[in-house]
């Protein structure tokens, strides 16, 4: 490792690729609300606001996702540590704030640290704190939407020849349905490149106790119903619409044949709501009372079912940790077996 001296000025680089295109989201979110069942992306739940209510919701007592992943990564850490590629390129999915990824270097000691976020702005402030505290650490901020497939653009796809180590925590693989799930693991099984020990590491919410999971969808401060009725406010800017508040309720109910919370945003009473669509036009919706707006899946795996999806997306020899109470899996899966005799021919 170059010494940081060396490095004097080192700076995380940024990469935008990802450009908002706001007549898209009105189109997608126009034929969303016109459905028999009116449903929108949960892409909508994270504006500013909702990004910190979500981030509230981490901490709250009902809610043990986030709690229990890092209960995991502490306990078993050292053996991800063994399982993982050392000296790796690692792509974090969803960073954020780069907290979880950055709390692993020590135990991974990555050579090359590449944080993917929606929109760089997300990342820059993160990286710039962490690049003085890793001083030596190559870091880059890659602004992509990575929700319907992974690609990485040039400078970072060259730059990375050695093994990739693909992180993806928090278990939002969980708001993909199966098959999204499966298209989406294939386009990271992609992303890994041929690099034998390359692969992915992956928290996943696992199937439980229906009363356990309604409680962390609708926690008793009513935090999980300001994320998800903040989306109307979101979708009010978005469409110039008129959605009230104090018209709609939050609902999180789950489904024990599809294994997934559902959230809803349900009308209180008879009412329609107006906006505009992506040409401008005029458009409305009339919702009877106890009809709803479907807002979030969060799918709750099996360690089997959840190990079968990584084979068939083509990663090989799934393996996985999981806490006491078996509420949450890191699964860790490599695209194939690290060779320990030197290159094969
Ligand atoms: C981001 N995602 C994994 C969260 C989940 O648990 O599905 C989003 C969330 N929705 C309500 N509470 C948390």
């Amino acid at each position: 490792m170059p010494h940081a001296a060396q490095h004097p000025s080192r700076q995380p680089q940024f990469v935008q690729v990802y450009h908002e295109d706001q007549e898209a989201l009105r189109h997608e979110l126009t034929l969303g609300l016109l459905e028999p069942q009116a449903h929108c992306s949960p892409k909508f739940l994270y504006d500013a606001l909702g990004s910190r209510l979500f981030e509230a919701i981490t901490e709250l007592p009902e809610y043990y996702p986030t709690r229990t992943e890092a209960t995991i990564f502490k306990s078993h850490g050292s053996a991800m540590a063994q399982a993982v590629p050392r000296g790796a390129t690692l792509i974090d999915l969803g960073a954020g704030n780069c907290q979880k990824a950055s709390s692993l270097f020590d135990r991974f000691q990555p050579q090359r640290y590449v944080a993917v976020d929606i929109s760089v702005d997300f990342l820059r402030d993160a990286l710039e704190c962490l690049q003085r505290q890793h001083p030596t650490l190559e870091m880059w901020g890659l602004g992509v939407d990575f929700s319907s497939g992974l690609q990485l653009p040039p400078p970072i796809d060259d730059l990375a020849q050695g093994p990739r180590l693909l992180f993806y925590p928090g278990s939002s693989i969980g708001n993909f349905t199966p098959d999204q799930a499966l298209a989406f693991l294939r386009t990271v099984h992609a992303a890994c490149g041929l690099q034998a020990g390359s692969g992915l590491l992956i928290g996943v919410d696992l199937a439980k106790d229906t009363g356990v999971l309604e409680a962390a969808y609708d926690d008793a401060l009513g935090v999980t119903a300001a994320f998800n009725l903040n989306l109307l406010l979101h979708l009010n800017r978005l469409l110039q619409a008129d959605f009230r508040l104090e018209d709609w309720r939050h609902l999180a109910r789950y489904d024990t044949v599809l294994q997934r919370i559902e959230m809803h945003l349900q009308a209180r009473r008879s009412l329609t709501v107006r906006w505009r669509d992506d040409q401008g036009s005029a458009r409305e919706r009339r919702f009877m009372a106890g009809q709803s707006l479907h807002t979030e899946n969060s799918y709750k795996w099996t360690i089997a079912g959840f190990s079968t999806l990584l084979q068939q997306a083509g990663f090989r020899d799934p393996q996985h940790w999981t806490d006491d109470a078996q509420r949450f899996a890191v699964f860790w899966a490599a695209v194939s077996r690290p060779s320990t005799n030197g290159p094969r021919f």
